[in-house]
């Protein structure tokens, strides 16, 4: 088994243990890598400080040019890569090479960034006054990313965290290292100089916190769950902060739907990448007229999904993650059960070798009930029912997450009530509650965190807005007392 190496200041650094990635379909190991700690976070924090000056003067279209350099490597190894994602992480090929995609994209779209990073001209109050803001980088920021989207959420971040003229602590999920290793070789090759991205593998409990109460650090940028959201916010002192955790998504079916293409949409989002993505379809909110007969179409096709290794061309859904996975989705199962939920299809891991878990679709549900409200980040889709829109709308928002929604209507009137009164970052009509593309703001409201990455928001995750006053009048003006 191939071992692989953190890296530090432009050095390639060991450690003195290490960890294994498996592949979850076959719970075989595939790469070694260092379990690093607080001692490599410093180092990596020093080296990135030290190229800081020199990387932030860089002119912006140049930093693009690299990062566009890094986008045609990706593409050249597309292929290759999406093969890796889908053995490393587990997801059906045709979406590993998606994920890869969506890192391809997320490059080049900051790389053109690099001839705008706008920021405002407006008046002033007072005469022989020019009033602008810029954009200024944040500093040595930590980027600690998620195994679900192992190429492009990396990307999501290093993109604009580069382009904004950042240097990186960058902590890849211990479940994903490859891919993320991958991804650092391609800036590598693409120019980035030695200090610029520095890539520390290892525990949370020792490299996560290290990055997170790290003085050094001025910016911190995670994707991952609630309860570690809740600790960085704690933990992290008054570094700039940004958080992308978790959803309870629902989609509202009403009886107006196209009710096939509601159940391809219902599909895709709740058993897609099995079910692992913070926009993952979790909950199915249903018109009584037409719930039963969804159902069934749900259940039919749900039955029909072929499990097994994303690599081969006969999966439909591939593993979870790990065996703790496994295990959590297991659990809710009983939950569900326990609650009074009525269990439909599913509910089980298959036998044999795999984190697999069989699409499971619960009805019965009701708003309280605990599958209902926490996330279970599996193939789990509990149905609720509701007669009138604003019921629907009302248990969509009953959950403390606010990151994708859907509704399914033919009637434009409905569509607009639910794309104003969801709260989410994110609501589409007539399409599934996952594929986002890189050109969006990307981002939730309440428990799902504020932050928006992606699109042209994502620089201001990365970038700090300075206010500029210029005076041309050559003697002291006030503002607000001035009154000429
Ligand atoms: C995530 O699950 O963390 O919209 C991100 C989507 C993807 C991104 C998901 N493009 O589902």
């Amino acid at each position: 088994m191939a071992a692989y190496k953190m890296y530090i200041g432009g050095e390639w650094a060991g450690a003195e243990t290490g960890f294994e990635t498996l592949n979850p379909a076959t719970e075989k190991p595939i790469a070694y890598f260092p379990s690093g700690d607080a001692g490599h976070v410093d180092m990596a924090v020093g080296a990135a400080r030290d190229a800081l000056p020199k990387w932030s003067r860089l002119p912006p279209p140049k930093r693009g040019i690299i990062l566009q350099k890094a986008a045609e490597i990706l593409k050249s190894e597309k292929e290759r890569l999406g093969r890796l994602v889908s053995t490393e992480m587990g997801k059906v090929l045709p979406e590993a090479l998606g994920d890869v995609q969506e890192a391809i994209d997320t490059f080049e779209y900051f790389a053109a960034e690099g001839r705008r990073l706008y920021g405002n001209t407006t008046t002033s109050e007072l005469r022989d006054k020019f009033c602008m803001t810029i954009r200024r980088p944040v500093g040595v920021v930590g980027l600690i990313t998620p195994w679900n989207f192992p190429t492009a959420i990396p990307a999501w971040k290093l993109a604009p965290a580069l382009i904004c003229g950042n240097t990186v602590v960058f902590k890849p999920s211990s479940d994903t290292p490859l891919c993320a290793y991958e991804i650092l070789k391609v800036l590598i090759r693409a120019g980035v100089p030695p200090g610029v991205v520095n890539f520390v593998t290892g525990p949370a409990s020792s490299v996560g916190e290290a990055i997170v109460k790290h003085p050094g650090i001025e910016g911190l940028s995670f994707t991952g769950s609630k309860a570690t959201g809740e600790w960085i916010t704690k933990n992290a002192g008054l570094k700039k902060v940004g958080l992308e955790l978790g959803g309870k998504n629902p989609i509202i079916v009403m009886d107006d739907a196209k009710l096939d293409l509601a159940v391809e949409g219902i599909l895709w989002g709740a058993f897609g990448t099995t079910g692992q993505r913070c926009t993952a379809t979790s909950r199915v909110i249903a018109h009584r007229k037409i719930k039963q007969k969804l159902l069934s179409a749900l259940v039919t096709k749900a039955r029909m999904l072929r499990l097994g290794p994303g690599i081969e061309k006969t999966s439909d859904v591939g593993p979870l993650i790990n065996k703790a996975a496994q295990e959590k989705v297991n659990k809710y199962v009983g939950i569900g059960i326990a609650e009074g939920a009525k269990l439909l299809c599913g509910g089980n891991k298959p036998a044999g070798k795999g984190f697999f878990f069989k699409p499971t679709i619960f009805d019965g549900v009701t708003p309280d009930m605990r599958i209902a409200r926490e996330e279970i980040f599996g193939p789990v889709l509990s149905v609720l029912e509701f007669d009138r829109l604003d019921d629907a709308i009302d248990i969509a928002n009953s959950v403390e997450y606010g990151l994708s929604s859907s509704i399914y209507t033919g009637d434009v009137n409905n569509a607009f009530k639910a794309i104003e009164r969801i709260e989410a970052g994110i609501t589409y009509v007539n399409s599934s509650t996952i594929g986002a593309e890189v050109h969006l703001p990307f981002g939730g409201v309440k428990g799902t965190g504020h932050t928006r990455e992606a699109g042209i928001l994502g620089l201001d995750e990365f970038s700090n807005t300075k206010t500029v006053y210029v005076d041309y009048s050559g003697k002291l003006q006030k503002a607000q007392i001035d009154s000429d």
